[in-house]
């Protein structure tokens, strides 16, 4: 019989919530705590605050059972998940302040057998730093918790599912503790949970994100190199990608989101000698929004010089991916405000998954798209695929919506 009943998900964003709802549909009694007041008052409506298909009916089904309560601080429990975000400082230094402040806020809360696990992206050895801090305050409790680090590795728009269905690595600062963390992610998680250490399983979820940077950067460098030697990269990787152990992916306006942005440069940070080709990545897919910018600029001066006058401009996207709302590090959203501020054009900015915007004044995808003069695709939408190629618009297709 599973001994865990209460858990404590401090943190209740894109993560946090979904996981906070699961647990809770699971059989748990789960208390979810956020700092922002206006956060928790929703989700005591049985209302969410942010957009995750499915994500409201579960919680309104676990709020309205009683099973699912939000706070604005922790409380007893047997678990307690820490899932707030670690952003990166100016420097590109890692910011692990909400982790150490949500852990601050549970300690009071600890007793013996109590259970601590972190999920948020955290650099090599954030765990240990927990558990000194946990013991420095409570060093009555020293031999008697069990910590752990668990990553989180679900796509957003498919969080429900891959919270489920994903594997899992499990690392805790003795076998104990991974152990105990791995009883309770079998709760809910239908995934295989593999067991490791604290330090390789917050190493995972650096090298999974840095991988698919690294990747991407490839993808993105072939596709300047291909500008250059008039070659259309798309059919270039596609025909590669016949090899039987070839698999490029594929090239856009950079790379951009709140993960693989990011979490690159918690190795780089810390092992920069050694992170060479991770950091250039980095570099790479930074450069390749910066390219595109400087790519559109240069055919608005071309269409001038051969018309006579100024281009209407459609900017086709602003997420950072298609088919989503999220315009965080959104490279599309950086080249927009790019060209707008060294141009004074007539721009039309479109992106159908917002209604509005606060800097931005939003036009309709076919409204912008025949009005336009040079029709920039940023975000492979699939309402962009849906138009037909123009051959008298000036089309700089950076997000493969043509592949043309
Ligand atoms: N992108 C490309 N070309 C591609 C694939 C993606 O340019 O072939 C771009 C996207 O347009 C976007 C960026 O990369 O700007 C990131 O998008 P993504 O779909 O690759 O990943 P995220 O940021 O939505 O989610 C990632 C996932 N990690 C991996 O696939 C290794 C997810 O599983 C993680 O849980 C998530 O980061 C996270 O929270 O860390």
């Amino acid at each position: 019989m599973n001994s865990l009943k209460t858990v404590c998900v401090n943190g209740l964003g894109y993560i946090g919530l979904p996981t906070a709802a699961i647990a809770a549909q699971h059989g748990l009694q789960v208390y979810g705590v956020d700092v922002n007041p206006l956060v928790v008052d929703t989700i005591n409506k049985g209302e969410i605050h942010i957009i995750e298909q499915g994500l409201q009916a579960l919680v309104k089904d676990g709020v309205e059972k009683g099973c699912f309560k939000a706070r604005l601080t922790p409380t007893l429990a047997d678990v307690y998940l820490i899932v707030v975000p670690t952003p990166f400082k100016g420097n590109h230094e890692p910011d692990i302040s909400f982790v150490e402040a949500a852990t601050l806020a549970a300690i009071p809360f600890l007793k013996a057998g109590d259970t601590y696990i972190i999920e948020s992206t955290s650099p090599v050895g954030t765990t240990e730093r927990m558990a000194e801090l946990i013991f420095r305050e409570r060093p009555e409790l020293q031999n008697t918790l069990y910590i752990a680090y668990c990553p989180e590795r679900v796509l957003p728009g498919n969080v429900l599912h891959e919270l489920v269905y994903n594997d899992r690595a499990i690392g805790g600062i003795d076998e104990a503790s991974t152990l105990k963390a791995i009883e309770f992610y079998q709760l809910f998680v239908k995934g295989e949970l593999h067991k490791t250490n604290a330090r390789t399983a917050e190493m995972c979820k650096l090298t999974e994100n840095a991988s698919r940077d690294l990747q991407i950067a490839f993808a993105n460098e072939l596709s300047i190199i291909c500008d250059k030697a008039e070659i259309n990269v798309w059919e270039l990787i596609h025909l590669a990608n016949k090899h039987p152990r070839v698999n490029i992916l594929q090239p856009g306006a950079g790379v951009g989101g709140h993960c693989i942005a990011v979490d690159p440069y918690f190795i780089v940070s810390d092992y920069p000698r050694e992170s060479r080709i991770i950091g250039v990545a980095r570099e790479v897919n930074n450069y390749k929004a910066f390219w595109c910018a400087e790519r559109t600029k240069t055919a608005m001066h071309d269409f001038e010089l051969n018309h006579g006058h100024k281009p209407t401009v459609a900017l086709m996207g602003l997420a950072f991916k298609p088919d989503i709302d999220d315009l965080r590090e959104s490279p599309a959203k950086y080249i927009a405000q790019k060209v707008m501020q060294s141009e004074q054009n007539n721009f039309l900015i479109v992106e159908p998954n917002i209604k509005q915007h606060s800097i931005f004044k939003l036009t309709d995808t076919l409204e912008a798209y025949e009005k336009a003069d040079i029709i920039v695709f940023l975000v492979a939408h699939k309402e962009f695929k849906t138009l037909s190629y123009l051959e008298d618009k000036v089309i700089l297709d950076f997000a493969g919506v043509f592949k043309k």
